[in-house]
């Protein structure tokens, strides 16, 4: 029998590999997922030649949240609208999406970007199968196993070995696939150089793991502690959802996600002196995401904020703002995965979950 915690601990550990092997491959598909330039108004596969309307990111649990980041980041890199909708709200309410009034009768308009780690998530496919017999538009899809029938039913399928797991709760997948669609944005933005910069980030994430395990471990490890809350916003929103998540599956703990100013609005009513917050904080708006998280040290709660170059865990990447998104992850899992532990639990085996859910 494996210790507990044998293989997302390894998962967690080795995504600076992880990350180095997915931007290889995608750089080996660089013409390939140019050719979509949806930023630059044009569908050159597929598509009949029009330009997308709009691109829509899709996923479920884990890669749900992964949606919700890469659509906010995706907008905001190329300018292009994107939206993130869970699969099964997808598959049920296309009307809310990218149906058309009376069907799509002149061909879709949308770029669909489907993840899923492991290519065999039911609501997942059934959404595709849905938007493609719709004729919503064109789909991409992003995962980790190419014999599964996910990898099969995209214009292009871009699959990255790297991120496959053991464990069901994803962490090296998914952050795998987060830089990924980060990589995706890049290009289409017609920014070369900063998806160059993104094989910089692997280093910069190993330093991270090296440098905060101890600080990560005493803090997931501190009983006194019974109510996490993780603070992002923007494209890092869907980050804090899923960090939230990693706690919620791993450890038991009572975990909420919110957009940084939100907190204010109510929530911070349920902070006492056994809350720790974790603040993914920006550049852009550093002073003001600081200033929440003082006000909440002063009601009583712990707070540690992680950022480029001032916090608790700092990052020091040298990366753009809008592409380093991807380091919030790794200390945020190893906290989760540190009270697991500590709680007795089994991190590879969280309560009542299977590593695909099918229908
Ligand atoms: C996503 C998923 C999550 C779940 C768990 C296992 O699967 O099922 O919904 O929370 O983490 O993965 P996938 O479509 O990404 O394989």
């Amino acid at each position: 029998m494996t210790e507990k915690g044998h293989f997302t601990r390894q998962e967690i550990l080795t995504q600076p590999e992880a990350w180095a092997a997915a931007l290889e491959v995608l750089n080996g598909q660089r013409q390939a997922i140019l050719d979509f330039g949806p930023a630059l108004g044009k569908s050159v596969v597929g598509g009949g030649g029009h330009p997308y309307d709009q691109i829509i990111y899709t996923g479920c649990g884990s890669t749900y949240y992964l949606a919700l980041a890469a659509a906010a980041l995706t907008q905001e890199l190329t300018g292009k609208t994107s939206r993130a909708f869970p699969a099964s709200e997808l598959w049920f309410y296309p009307q809310s999406s990218y149906q058309e009034r009376g069907g799509n009768p002149n061909g879709g308009r949308t770029l669909l970007v489907a993840v899923s780690r492991s290519g065999e998530t039911t609501e997942t496919l059934r959404a595709c199968e849905a938007f493609l017999a719709e004729g919503g538009g064109d789909l991409i899809t992003l995962s980790c196993y190419d014999d599964q029938p996910l990898a099969r039913m995209g214009i292009l399928n871009l699959v990255l070995p790297s991120g496959q797991e053991q464990s069901v709760a994803q962490t090296r997948a998914f952050s795998t696939l987060y830089l990924a669609t980060t990589a995706l944005g890049t290009l289409w933005a017609g920014r070369p150089d900063l998806f160059d910069s993104l094989t910089t980030l692997p280093e910069a994430a190993r330093r991270l793991l090296g440098r905060y395990a101890v600080l990560a471990a005493g803090s997931g490890r501190n009983a006194d502690f019974d109510r996490f809350y993780w603070l992002g916003s923007g494209s890092r929103y869907g980050l804090a959802c899923e960090l939230s998540l990693k706690m919620k599956e791993m450890s038991l703990s009572h975990s909420e996600p919110f957009y940084f100013m939100e907190f204010r609005h109510g929530p911070k009513s349920m902070v006492t002196a056994s809350t720790l917050i974790l603040g993914l904080v920006s550049e852009r708006h550093l002073e003001t995401e600081m200033r929440v998280l003082e006000e909440m040290k002063a009601m009583g709660a712990t707070a540690l904020a992680l950022g480029e170059q001032r916090g608790d865990i700092v990052f020091n990447s040298h990366v753009e703002e809008v592409v380093r998104n991807v380091l919030y992850l790794p200390f945020g899992q190893l906290l989760a995965f540190e009270r697991s532990l500590s709680k007795g639990l089994d991190p590879d085996r969280p309560n009542n979950l299977d590593t695909v859910v099918r229908l």
